[in-house]
């Protein structure tokens, strides 16, 4: 006895497309950072994600045990895939690796003309470098005078300006000697006292950010969740400054709603923000 269904053939409406953000970054397989967090950020605003691997980390909660940088070339062949097929609205750029892999990233990205939100990863939340030493100057060269943001924590700016922040005075004059760098605008996420304290700079001035501190230890991610939280938005055609509010709160709410996941340190929870 054979039966046999027939699913009978409906014509489905086209739904619009969602705007599509591309990660160039490493991948966290535990999936807290990196490009995982990324794709996930993207999609919790409605925004189609993909992403170009630079390295691979094996991670976990707990920390980083190994990392192996993809070979140069095979970098240059995802991004011709990705790049001749999709229509980026936005990038992003996370852990670059070394000074081949910016070398190569640089090129892909010379002739860009969506929004370029550059996240200079150098240290994992647990202390392992995730660049060399040597990179950093060819970060700085090729690749900050392409983006439109820069988005470094106390610790990053620091490295790339040789200044110490301990004063919101401190992070007014590191902000506008990143901006000197070239990228048309710069955010730095530091904590003065007992606030959280981001410093908004572009060619108009500097604005500072104050919210109060959130005293957690489930913040895995939280720095690429910022940085792509903001390249979705600019994905969505927001311009930069509602993009950074919007990107501000999403984080607080995400380190919030926190579970505790693993046995070091729980990655930040995601929220929906289609709207
Ligand atoms: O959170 C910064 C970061 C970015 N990218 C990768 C990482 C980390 C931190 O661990 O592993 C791949």
């Amino acid at each position: 006895m054979t039966h046999v269904f027939n699913t009978p053939t409906i014509d489905l409406p086209m739904p619009a497309a969602a705007p599509v953000a591309l990660t160039i970054a490493g991948s966290d397989p535990s999936g807290g950072a990196g490009m995982q967090a990324d794709v996930k950020t993207f999609h919790s605003f409605g925004v189609y994600g993909c992403s170009v691997m630079t390295l691979l980390t094996a991670q976990n909660t707990m920390g980083v045990q190994g990392i192996q940088m993809v070979p140069a070339e095979f970098v240059r062949a995802q991004w011709t895939s990705v790049s001749s097929d999709l229509p980026l609205a936005a990038i992003k750029t996370g852990a670059l690796g070394n000074a081949e892999l910016i070398d190569t990233v640089a090129d892909c990205l010379d002739s860009l003309t969506c929004p370029l939100v550059v996240d200079p990863v150098m240290i994992s939340k647990h202390g392992h470098a995730i660049i060399d030493d040597d990179a950093i100057e060819l970060l700085i060269h090729r690749v900050f005078p392409l983006a439109d943001l820069v988005t470094p924590n106390a610790f990053e700016a620091e490295r790339l300006v040789g200044q110490s922040i301990r004063s919101e005075e401190d992070l007014t004059s590191v902000s506008a000697k990143l901006l000197a760098m070239g990228p048309r605008a710069v955010l730095i996420k530091a904590c003065v006292g007992e606030r959280s304290v981001d410093c908004l700079a572009d060619a108009e001035g500097a604005q500072l950010l104050r919210s109060p501190r959130i005293e957690s230890n489930r913040t895995h991610g939280s720095g690429c969740v910022l940085s792509a939280a903001i390249t979705a938005s600019l994905a969505k055609g927001q311009d930069l400054s509602k993009a950074v509010q919007t990107a501000r709160d999403f984080v607080h709410d995400a380190i919030r709603n926190a579970p505790k996941l693993g046995k070091g340190i729980s990655p930040v929870g995601l929220l929906d923000r289609r709207m």
